[in-house]
């Protein structure tokens, strides 16, 4: 069963009866709610403007939807997307614990337990956003607290914290609850590094006490598909920030990483068209809202070759490092030839 990427604008949302998931980006305030799990990301949209988006994974095949352990699921044969919001107030305080830090770690542990039950084993993608994520609070920064949670979680799943790990992004939003949505499967991914990077899972205790667990992207495999998810990707060069201050150079640098990720990815890939990057979709998260200008001018031309590709979209958020202005992410989803599946 297949996978398809779409984004809409909010006003022309129509009923999808074939959407495994999603996300609603900008204010998109009395839209309703969807009919499947769809991420309420509650960040300014600042291209395009003035717009509230509806982004889309649809898919073929006969859908079985539910709610288990506070997860909205929505899966075909093939592949599972859930969303799920936890709200750390309602964490029970624990010696040495920080809330934010119990709360990652329940989530991934609830999500695990998903996979487990309904044998889709595998994860693909996972979209992160966390409150006030560059703030200090029990003596840590609250991205490297949800860090902490994460990867425990990771460990008592019995999962791998390096190497095979998903692709991800984890951005800061104003307030609310930690919310995180994924794409899981029942085949595997193939974990990409980034060579001009050290790899996020290997980062030194400066950047806190456990390393980010995700790769710097996956390649995922629907039937007949190969799908390139490229994770959260900022102006880091081995382990360390380019650039601070400077967003212009950042995104400059940034988009040299995603060259050398769409590179390692055709390397790996197997269908026998190459992925490239002005092909791709994007969505740009900037810190500062008054950069916008400046970002689309050079991002313009980078992402998109202007013939009626991908949208890129952009908008507010905050960076997991406070010296970072600028992170994108991106993916892409190619058919394979049936020679080249079977
Ligand atoms: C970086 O390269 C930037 O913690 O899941 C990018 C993608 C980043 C994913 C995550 C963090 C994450 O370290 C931050």
């Amino acid at each position: 069963m297949t996978l398809q990427f779409e984004t809409r604008r909010i006003a022309s949302a129509s009923a999808h009866n074939n959407a495994l998931g999603g996300a609603l980006l900008g204010a998109a305030q009395g839209m309703g709610s969807a009919a499947w799990p769809e991420q309420h990301l509650r960040v300014p949209v600042l291209s395009p403007a003035d717009a509230s988006l509806r982004e889309c994974w649809l898919s073929d095949g006969p859908l079985q939807q539910g709610i288990d352990h506070g997860i909205r699921w929505c899966r075909n044969g093939d592949m599972l997307y859930g969303v799920i919001a936890l709200d750390e107030t309602q964490d029970p305080a624990q010696p040495g614990v920080s809330p934010l830090q119990a709360t990652s770690h329940g989530l991934y542990a609830r999500l695990f337990k998903l996979l487990r039950e309904q044998g889709m084993p595998h994860l693909w993608r996972v979209w992160n956003y966390v409150a006030r994520i560059n703030e200090d609070s029990h003596g840590l920064e609250r991205y490297r607290q949800f860090n902490l949670g994460r990867y425990e979680a990771f460990v008592q799943a019995q999962q791998e914290t390096g190497g095979q790990v998903p692709a991800a992004c984890a951005l800061g939003v104003r307030e609310g609850a930690l919310s995180v949505a994924f794409l899981a499967g029942v085949s595997p991914v193939v974990s990409l590094e980034n060579p001009r990077q050290v790899s996020a899972w290997a980062y030194p205790s400066v950047y806190g006490p456990r390393a980010p667990t995700f790769s710097r992207a996956a390649l995922a495999y629907p039937p007949g598909q190969e799908v390139l998810f490229i994770s959260g990707t900022a102006s880091i060069v081995g382990h360390e920030t380019l650039h601070a201050g400077d967003v212009v150079a950042q995104c400059r640098e940034t988009v040299r990483n995603l060259e050398a990720v769409v590179q390692e990815a055709n390397r790996l890939a197997r269908s026998a068209q190459a992925f490239e990057l002005r092909r791709m979709s994007h969505r740009v998260y900037l810190r500062h809202a008054r950069d916008a200008e400046a970002v689309q001018r050079v991002l313009g031309p980078l992402l998109s070759d202007g013939n009626g590709g991908a949208e890129v979209v952009f908008v507010q958020a905050d960076v997991c490092r406070a010296d970072l202005l600028v992170e994108i992410e991106s993916h892409a989803i190619h058919a394979l030839s049936s020679a080249s599946s079977s």
